[in-house]
């Protein structure tokens, strides 16, 4: 089984992750996980903590000589920030007069339901493992992952479709979405200029005004085989099992598979991608992607298309109300230091998540112990694709 975990504390020591289920064989390389980490960091909108904080993985297990070995990858993600956390979260007693409580919950993060879960007088242990911090880890697995996809020709990368109320108005090609991926500045990740401007003025206005502001990401695979997930069972549809990748990111709360949005205010007639086929070159084809590469629960061998929608994030410069956890009195909710806006953060984290779910759906389909087993099933089972 393809599975993963991740454990630390935004002001801990460090991430920490583990990743079962590749086979032993795959490349792997530093430079390219940290290149993601990189990408995770960048935009416009982030805080202090951007500044503070040089994200590199240190793998501790499971790789060896620059390949997998099939055994659990282990990998580290320090926090460069413990060093001023040390007094305030120790793994011991320490001074208590050093600990750093949380006692007014901000409206729309973990604090509140999960100090009253967990049956914690404040929210500091809450808040430490809810933080977006947790996705550098998240990050580091998805490299991994894009490195398994690669050796079949799967490419996984996003862009910014939206920013508030500015919108990208069209869809974003394959090529400007690499272009994009490639570049060593990022402002806000969207590959029209123009409305990436609108956008950073959006980003401009929260900053003086104190407030934070949400969006959408697009996550776009390439290369994908027919038949990744299944119509068989509720837990095998590999778009079910996307949505709950998407889903459980910090601060994401919706997800469109395809053109979902529009196509429910439409008629079946106009949403299909109508099938045709190429009889010289024995195969079929369809006339759009609306349903963004996925048919029944699998892959249809189209490029897969999903967005997230991120709600503006709930640490605010201006807080919210709030109520005191001890006096119960009316207070405003606490502020640290915080982005105010995450949208092409969040695209990465989306990609790494994709990739995830991609390369376990991989791991599920063609199996194998060693990479050159797994290549020679895929090699058999694309062979009887084109021989359909
Ligand atoms: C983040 C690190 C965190 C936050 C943010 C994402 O660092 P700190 O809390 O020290 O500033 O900037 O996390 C949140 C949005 C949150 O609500 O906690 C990161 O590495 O991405």
């Amino acid at each position: 089984m393809f599975r993963f975990e991740t454990a630390g504390e935004s002001h801990g020591e460090c991430l920490l992750a583990t990743l079962t289920g590749l086979p032993a064989g795959v490349p792997i390389s530093l430079d390219a996980i940290n290149r993601e980490l990189w990408r995770r960091q960048q935009g416009f909108g982030r805080g202090g903590r951007m500044k503070i904080e040089t994200d590199r993985a240190e793998i501790v297990a499971g790789v060896r000589h620059g390949y997998t070995i099939g055994s659990p990858v282990g990998l580290i993600v320090r926090n460069s920030d413990w060093k001023n956390w040390a007094e305030s979260l120790p793994v011991e007693d320490g001074d208590p007069d050093k600990h750093k409580p949380v006692t007014r919950p901000r409206p729309g993060h973990a604090d509140l339901a999960g100090a009253i879960k967990y049956n914690f007088p404040e929210a500091r242990y809450i808040l430490e493992r809810a933080s977006a911090r947790e996705t550098a880890a998240r990050v580091a697995v998805g490299a991994i992952s894009k490195a398994y996809l690669a050796q079949f020709g799967v490419e996984v990368l996003s862009h910014v479709v939206a920013v508030g109320s500015q919108r990208l108005g069209r869809q974003a090609s394959w090529e400007e979405i690499v272009a994009l991926s490639r570049m060593s500045e990022v402002v806000l990740g969207c590959v029209d200029s123009g409305v990436e401007a609108k956008m950073k003025a959006v980003v401009d206005e929260v900053y003086r005004t104190g407030d934070t502001v949400g969006g959408i990401f697009e996550v776009v695979a390439r290369g994908l085989p027919v038949g990744l997930g299944s119509h068989i069972t509720w837990d095998s549809r590999l778009d079910g099992r996307l949505a709950q990748a998407i889903v459980s990111m910090q601060a994401v709360k919706g997800v469109e598979i395809g053109e979902a949005e529009e196509g429910s205010g439409s008629f079946g007639s106009k949403v299909q991608d109508t099938i045709h086929y190429r009889k010289d070159e024995r195969r079929f084809f369809r006339g759009d992607n609306r349903a963004g590469g996925i048919e029944g629960g699998m892959t249809n061998g189209q490029e897969l298309r999903l967005r997230g929608f991120l709600k503006p994030i709930s640490t605010l410069r201006r807080p919210l109300e709030s109520v005191d956890l001890v006096t119960r009195d009316p207070a405003l909710a606490a502020y640290e230091r915080s982005d105010v806006c995450v949208v092409p953060a969040a695209g990465v984290i989306g990609e790494a998540m994709v990739a995830i779910v991609l390369a376990g759906a991989f791991v599920e389909k063609f199996g194998g112990d060693s990479l050159c087993e797994t290549k020679r099933n895929y090699t058999g089972y694309m062979e009887q694709v084109a021989n359909y």
